[in-house]
């Protein structure tokens, strides 16, 4: 299908082209369609632009993951096909950064293919191929871990989570990061460091602020954060928004930035 860059929704068109691709190789479940969907709503909503508390929390993000001893990014089959250059630049501003494979339908066929995808953008080492390690209590297949990855990780960043792990990662002692356009989910709650922004441009903006500190001292501790405050900023931004189109024309608000 030919899609025409002067349509106005020419990027979504041709993320969703992409995710369909993929999701006939098998690298993206058609469940991971669907989470996208839920995201794109949320995106919408939230103007489709990185806000400055999401760009805040970002910022953030970067000194943990400077500051942690063992950080390890969760990568499952829409971050792959999502992120897969973006991952790795994150990793080349970070050398320490652990890349894992952690898949909620998990085969071994779908692990080499992340993977593979993720080698072929450029990440040197990925882990979990073959979990070496269980997380406890967690009863689906993200339990399944990697020894030298997320089991021992110190700071956790996993973008388009559920909300279990979450729990169970921080149950673990560690500090998590999620990436969540959705500000309600429980992965978002349970949070450490929510940050409320679509993947692709938190992963950009992680990138430039890594890449910006290159050479300067490592952090001696984490920055603190304020979570619940960052969600709410999220949901009064929508609700700001809704209430705006909601208003007759001639009595709207201008856009806030
Ligand atoms: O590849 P697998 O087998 O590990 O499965 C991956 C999916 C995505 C199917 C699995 O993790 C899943 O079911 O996820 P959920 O529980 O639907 O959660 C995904 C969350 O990510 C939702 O809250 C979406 O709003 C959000 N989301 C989706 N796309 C994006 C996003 N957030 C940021 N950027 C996106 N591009």
């Amino acid at each position: 299908m030919h899609l025409s860059p002067r349509h106005p929704r020419y990027r979504s068109l041709v993320t969703r082209a992409r995710l369909a691709e993929w999701s006939q190789k098998g690298l993206v479940v058609p469940e991971g369609l669907i989470a996208h969907g839920r995201g794109e709503a949320f995106d919408y909503l939230l103007g489709e632009r990185t806000t400055p508390s999401a760009r805040k929390a970002t910022r953030v993000a970067a000194q943990w993951l400077r500051a942690a001893r063992r950080p390890v990014l969760s990568v499952n089959g829409n971050v792959a096909a999502l992120a897969a250059p973006e991952i790795a630049r994150l990793q080349h501003a970070l050398p320490s950064l652990g890349v894992e494979v952690n898949l909620f339908h998990r085969t071994p066929r779908r692990a080499a293919l992340v993977a593979r995808t993720l080698h072929g953008a450029g990440v040197r080492t990925v882990l979990g191929i073959r979990p070496t390690a269980k997380i406890p209590g967690l009863p689906s297949d993200r339990a399944f871990v990697d020894r030298r990855g997320i089991f021992v990780a110190d700071v956790c960043l996993i973008p388009l989570e559920d909300g279990d792990r979450t729990e169970a990662l921080r149950a673990l002692g560690k500090r998590v990061i999620s990436v969540d356009l959705n500000p309600l989910s429980r992965t978002s709650e349970h949070a450490d460091l929510p940050i409320v922004d679509e993947l692709v441009r938190a992963l950009h903006n992680l990138s430039v602020d890594l890449e910006m500190r290159h050479g300067t001292p490592v952090p001696g501790r984490f920055a603190p954060f304020n979570a619940p405050a960052a969600l709410r900023t999220a949901r009064a931004t929508i609700r700001y928004r809704l209430q705006r189109e909601a208003a007759p024309r001639s009595r709207r608000a201008p856009p806030r930035r």
